[in-house]
């Protein structure tokens, strides 16, 4: 008598291939279910809002590579594009138009950048913000604040959100006290406590970097009054406003969070902004700029050293250029924008029937849901979410074939490839969820 073969998963082979030359298994820490337990999904190809793993199965992605992929994967345009960009060079470590096209698209876009410098990750727009920063004022210290993820620079790696929160530690080993020191960390959303820093250390301050809506703590609004303290005490103190919008940057709207917050704080800009994912459609592409006051203090013509063999590379300008071109048509954000918020609505009128604790916000193509009554304003408010709660609910819509980050301090992320169908289909799935529980 024949016997079946027991199924053995290819994720789960991969897996165990993986760890052992990969630490964890993983290239980055977010990527593992670590928090959520069981196998990564390895995956094989993606189209559209979807991808297949490496048994073949289909996932809805709501991660989309963390942010970048905002057209969803595969879209044909920046295919042609970066293939075409492909043809004349992969890397040269010397000028081309393509870059200069690129600086051109943010500065129209986003207003407060008049000058822009190109790098290649999230973490280098960040550091190198920082650093010029500090060149600028001649000062040290900085403020940063709970649960907001700069990257992975050594200054900015305390009491961070993203996957340091997810595995529990929110400060990192092997960054020195001293690389620290001048880090002051405060609660999001905390006016007096901002205003008494400032009353101490003012003076001091090089700048105050922040996620204006922070979406390593899952999704978190400044609020307004909050926003206009930080604009109105930097500028009193003489430091840079810097925004991180690494995340929110041409995602939650075409001139990122700060003209959301330009429409609700008169003459509202900041100093400052640290740009990545979206802006390189999925290949490695990140700028910071501001002010050319400002930004012609880097090298060359500066004293701020900062540079990059890799940067305002070729193919990843082709690449975010096609994707930026495409964010630009008429009425993408608003389509993008009412998809994600029915996304958003839908799962919280299914736990609401199945009377299950469920809050939920989103703007443009972000997003964020938490398995709390009402939504949190600050890293500890977030911290009091039902962890094994939102594991099983993580790993149900994993079985239906949904794909949410496997952390509960993520934002989620809704392409314009995903259809009505797609939101249908997940919500369907979290109905089932919450009825059964
Ligand atoms: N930290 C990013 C999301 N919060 C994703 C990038 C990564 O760390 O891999």
């Amino acid at each position: 008598m024949m016997t079946a073969m027991p199924h053995v998963s290819r994720n789960d082979t991969l897996f165990e291939r993986a760890k052992k030359l990969i630490p964890g298994g993983v290239n980055s820490p977010v990527r593992a279910f670590k928090a959520v337990g069981g196998t990564p999904r390895f995956v094989q190809r993606a189209h559209g809002a979807y991808f297949w793993d490496a048994d073949g199965k289909r996932y809805i992605d709501y991660i989309g590579s963390w942010g970048p992929m905002i057209l969803g994967h595969g879209h044909q345009g920046v295919i042609e594009a970066v293939q075409k960009a492909m043809m004349d060079g992969f890397s040269f470590g010397a000028p081309t138009e393509r870059e200069v096209e690129l600086a051109e698209e943010i500065v129209k876009l986003v207003p407060s950048i008049e000058m822009v410098r190109l790098v290649s990750s999230g973490t280098e727009a960040a550091m190198s913000a920082l650093r010029l920063a500090r060149g600028a004022t001649g000062r040290s210290k900085i403020i940063k604040f709970e649960g907001c993820y700069h990257g992975h620079t050594d200054a900015l790696l305390v009491k961070a959100g993203s996957g340091l929160a997810t595995f529990g530690n929110p400060t990192s080993a092997g960054v020195p006290p001293e690389a620290v020191q001048h880090t002051l960390v405060l609660e999001y959303n905390n006016i007096a406590q901002l205003e008494e820093c400032f009353a101490l250390h003012g003076k001091d301050l090089a700048c105050l970097m922040m996620e204006p809506i922070c979406g390593n703590m899952n999704f978190v609004r400044s609020t307004v009054p909050f926003m206009t303290r930080c604009r109105e005490l930097c500028t009193q103190y003489g430091a840079l406003l810097i925004f991180d919008e690494v995340m929110t940057g041409f995602r939650v709207a075409l001139g990122g969070a700060q003209s959301l917050y330009a429409k609700l704080i008169p003459g509202f800009k900041p100093d400052m902004t640290a740009l990545g994912k979206v802006i390189g459609g999925g290949m490695p592409l990140a700028a910071f700029g501001g002010s050319k006051a400002v930004m012609e203090m880097l090298a060359p013509i500066g004293a701020v050293y900062q540079a990059g063999t890799l940067s305002g590379n070729p193919v990843a300008t082709a690449c975010g250029l096609a994707t930026l071109r495409e964010v630009q048509k008429p009425g993408f954000y608003e389509a993008l924008g009412e998809r994600t918020r029915s996304l958003v609505t839908g799962l919280t009128a299914a736990a609401s029937k199945a009377g299950t604790s469920f809050c939920g916000d989103s703007q443009g193509g972000m997003f964020g849901f938490f398995l709390l009554d009402r939504l949190p304003q600050n890293y500890a408010a977030v911290m009091t979410t039902d962890s094994p709660a939102f594991n099983r609910f993580f790993h149900a819509m994993l079985d239906s074939g949904v794909y949410y980050a496997p952390a509960l301090y993520e934002a989620g992320f809704v392409s314009a490839a995903h259809t009505p169908a797609d939101i249908d289909e997940t919500v369907d799935a979290a109905a089932r969820f919450f009825a059964g529980r």
